[in-house]
């Protein structure tokens, strides 16, 4: 069983992969895709061959047209102690002196690197994908896990069960990034650093007090929630979602985030006549006759 609370009539397994540390559903009725980790045993902690998975799943959602939201969520629970976990970070495990380690076999064509701090990849997938990403948390976010669900574009948590800590100063291995300054940008820098520092936990209701999360709702309703939440958004015009994501993005991206608004500014005016004139007139080996598109719209 994937989770009590994942609906399995909603959903349809994503069979194109082999993956071991994840499962990847579509939703039958919306543009919806649902990536979970799966080792709820270990608080869904993530080692390189999690992260090459998470990566997959999210390229093939990034590049798959009908799809606009990703929940992204952790299964469970705790075969063991019957916990529930969105995701504990990095696993301690298979730490290694320059970061973690392919320890387990690798079930990937790709060239194994070891020492890899990879997860920030997908950080950076999850913040330029031109879809929205939410975090449903069933459990514990902490460590690189926490700072997954920073990242996130949304996040809605369980309200028995959900608990926010940050570890990264006790284990030495510390995201200076998203997590930790993109935190604060949302729950200011006092806030920030404390939760860095201190180590405290939250709770669903404190963290959303503190505007860390958007909404609380009871545990059984939790994966409900986030696919209504999915079908609201998968309603919208997808060029207007993601002109606004990377808007809300830009002003904390620097030059990176002019370059991916600007991209998709460029991409929108491919669609002019006045473009069209561009390409038609190279490939016509003529001067290209701007003259009757106006310089004010
Ligand atoms: C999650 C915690 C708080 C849960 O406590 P609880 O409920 O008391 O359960 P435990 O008995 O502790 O755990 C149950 C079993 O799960 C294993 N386990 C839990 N977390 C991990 C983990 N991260 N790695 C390996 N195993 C884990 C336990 O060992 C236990 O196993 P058994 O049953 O066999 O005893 C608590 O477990 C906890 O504090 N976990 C550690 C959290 C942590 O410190 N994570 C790492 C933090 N750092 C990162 O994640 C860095 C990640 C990264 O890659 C990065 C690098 C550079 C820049 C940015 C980042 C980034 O942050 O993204």
């Amino acid at each position: 069983m994937i989770s009590p609370i994942f609906d399995p009539s909603a959903w349809t397994e994503i069979t194109d992969f082999e993956f071991q540390d994840i499962t990847f559903h579509k939703a039958k009725d919306t543009g919806a895709v649902r990536i979970a980790f799966n080792r709820p045993d270990l608080r869904n902690a993530f080692r390189p061959q999690t992260v090459d998975e998470l990566l997959t799943a999210l390229e093939w959602a990034h590049r798959k047209n009908d799809v606009g939201v990703i929940l992204l969520t952790g299964n469970g629970p705790s075969s063991k102690d019957g916990g529930w976990a969105f995701c504990s970070g990095g696993d301690q495990n298979v730490r290694g002196k320059a970061g973690y380690e392919y320890k387990e076999t690798n079930n990937s064509k790709m060239p194994v690197a070891h020492g890899r701090l990879h997860i920030l990849e997908v950080q950076r997938m999850i913040r330029f994908m031109p879809k929205v990403v939410i975090a449903m948390v069933p459990g514990w976010a902490v460590g690189g896990g926490h700072s997954l669900h920073v990242t996130c574009d949304l996040t809605i948590a369980s309200k028995e069960h959900a608990i926010f800590m940050q570890t990264d100063a006790r284990v030495a291995s510390f995201d200076g990034g998203f997590g930790s300054a993109y935190l604060a940008r949302q729950v200011g820098q006092k806030r920030g650093r404390e939760v860095f520092f201190l180590e405290h936990q939250y709770t669903a209701e404190e963290a959303f007090q503190m505007g860390a999360i958007n909404k609380v709702v009871p545990h059984a309703d939790l994966e409900k929630v986030g696919l209504e939440w999915a079908r609201t958004i998968c309603k919208k015009s997808p060029t207007a979602i993601k002109m606004l994501k990377f808007g809300f993005n830009l002003i904390d991206d620097g030059l990176v985030g002019q370059q991916v608004y600007a991209g998709e500014a460029t991409r929108l005016a491919y669609g002019t006549e006045e473009a069209q004139e561009g390409r038609d007139s190279f490939l016509e080996k003529r001067q290209a006759d701007f003259e009757k598109f106006p310089w004010v719209y």
